[in-house]
């Protein structure tokens, strides 16, 4: 008999079936055995009477598959149960469980549900948030299908850092130092000057951050895009206000029982503030009496200004733009008004930053120039710049964090809890 999902038991009353999984939760009421099964999909229960009441012998977390006639059941959810005619073991636990699954949370600390992932992920509300990434990734995927970028896959073996500073995880590749890429940066600007003109990947990016936060892992899933023969910083806004817009309504539509899970309510995305950071420093200073550091937002900056914007215009996001040259990688394009400034911006939302971006130098001579202002030696590059040699057009893009973003929508309190195994100082293992 093909297997029905718990989820879909209620299309088959009055049929036989069978439903695969593992045994969520027993319980016995007289002669009577009620095993709950759960699979990829939801719950089910089946009542095993008689015989089958006695045996085989079944404890939490067995993989079984139940066999039985679906009949209508008002006081169980989902309306309708099995009457099992026969149950098979397929796999049963070896040893003992190191938290429950089957209660509303875990009661496990989060060293402890990571220790044991592949059990913690057994838990559905666990599992929900792979869900919500997935769909949140698709969206990303599809909006940016439809707007006519092509999907590419960059090496993450590589031959320098892109983003400045020491966050680098070395590799001996074949005797020769390499390391493992920070960001797709530089290939995906030199796809755009190789013709395809609007790039965008989904993949791992690595950071040897040095503090164990709760917003930093090693490993990230980077969502990139790059865009050729754009005109300005404004382009790159309203393009990613419009991918905002069409993730969450994606997300929307295919994770209402998740986002229930969680107690959470997605918001609309309309028009996203744009504030530059001199006006951001001025609001802090002037609202809160919080001074920034060296010109960039920290955590505190990031937190409060998207306080303000919640106040004023009701909206957890809002565009940070015009960073320093100071707090920008070499590639950010310097604003022609005022040098000191560059075309960049972050999004942050609920007080994080999802993504940064901007425009990039696109002229050759200009970006060695800055190389040697940055204190990097163009020979190093010679790859990157090649494609800025032969008619590189003006270009911009960004990157976000997708277990960032996970987290921030479903309001989780550690990044971690975003990541299926996650990387970070301690943890390498499983
Ligand atoms: P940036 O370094 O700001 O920019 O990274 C982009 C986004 O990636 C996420 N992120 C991280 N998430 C988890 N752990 C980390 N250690 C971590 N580091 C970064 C954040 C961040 O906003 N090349 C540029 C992007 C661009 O300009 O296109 C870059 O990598 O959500």
């Amino acid at each position: 008999m093909s297997r029905v999902l718990c989820g879909e038991l209620e299309k088959h009353v009055g049929a036989p079936v069978t439903v695969k999984g593992w045994v969520h939760r027993i319980r016995s009421l007289g002669q009577v055995r009620f095993i709950i099964v759960r699979d990829r999909s939801g719950l089910a229960q089946a009542v095993l009477s008689g015989e089958l009441a006695r045996s085989p012998h079944l404890s939490c977390e067995t993989a079984v598959s139940v066999t039985g006639n679906v009949v209508e059941a008002p006081n169980v959810p989902g309306g309708c149960e099995i009457q099992a005619t026969g149950v098979v073991v397929e796999s049963a636990p070896v040893s003992s469980i190191p938290f429950e699954v089957n209660l509303p949370e875990i009661t496990a600390g989060l060293e402890k549900i990571l220790e044991h992932r592949v059990v913690s992920l057994r838990h559905p509300k666990s599992r929900a948030v792979f869900k919500v990434q997935a769909e949140a990734i698709e969206g990303f995927r599809r909006f940016l299908r439809a707007n006519d970028f092509i999907e590419v896959h960059t090496p993450k073996i590589v031959a320098s850092g892109t983003e400045g500073g020491a966050e680098l995880f070395s590799v001996d590749y074949f005797g020769k130092p390499a390391y493992l890429a920070q960001s797709p940066q530089f290939y995906k600007q030199m796809l755009v000057g190789a013709g395809f003109e609007r790039v965008f990947e989904v993949a791992p990016a690595y950071r040897a951050e040095e503090h164990n936060t709760s917003r930093h892992l090693n490993e990230f899933i980077s969502l990139d895009l790059e865009m050729g023969f754009i005109d300005g910083l404004e382009d790159l806004l309203s393009l990613e206000e419009r991918l905002f817009q069409y993730m969450f309504a994606h997300i929307r539509e295919t994770c209402g029982k998740e986002l229930a899970m969680f107690g959470v309510e997605l918001p609309q995305v309309t028009t996203i503030p744009r504030l530059k950071l001199s006006e951001i420093e001025t609001i802090l200073r002037r609202e809160y009496g919080k001074a920034l550091p060296n010109g960039n937002l920290d955590p505190e900056g990031e937190r409060l200004i998207c306080q303000y914007v919640e106040k004023e215009a009701g909206t957890p996001f809002v565009f940070a733009t015009h960073y320093p040259v100071t707090s920008r990688p070499v590639y950010a394009m310097p604003d022609p008004e005022s040098p000191d400034l560059t075309l960049s911006f972050d999004l942050l939302f609920k007080g994080l930053e999802m993504n940064s971006g901007g425009m990039r130098i696109n002229d050759y001579h200009q970006l060695v120039g800055n190389m040697g202002r940055f204190g990097l030696d163009p020979d190093s590059f010679a790859g990157y710049l090649e494609v800025f040699k032969y008619g590189m057009p003006r270009h911009g893009g960004f990157a976000i964090g997708a277990e960032r973003l996970t987290a921030r929508i479903l309001e989780l309190g550690n990044i971690r809890e975003a990541s299926l195994f996650p990387r970070d100082r301690e943890r390498l293992t499983p």
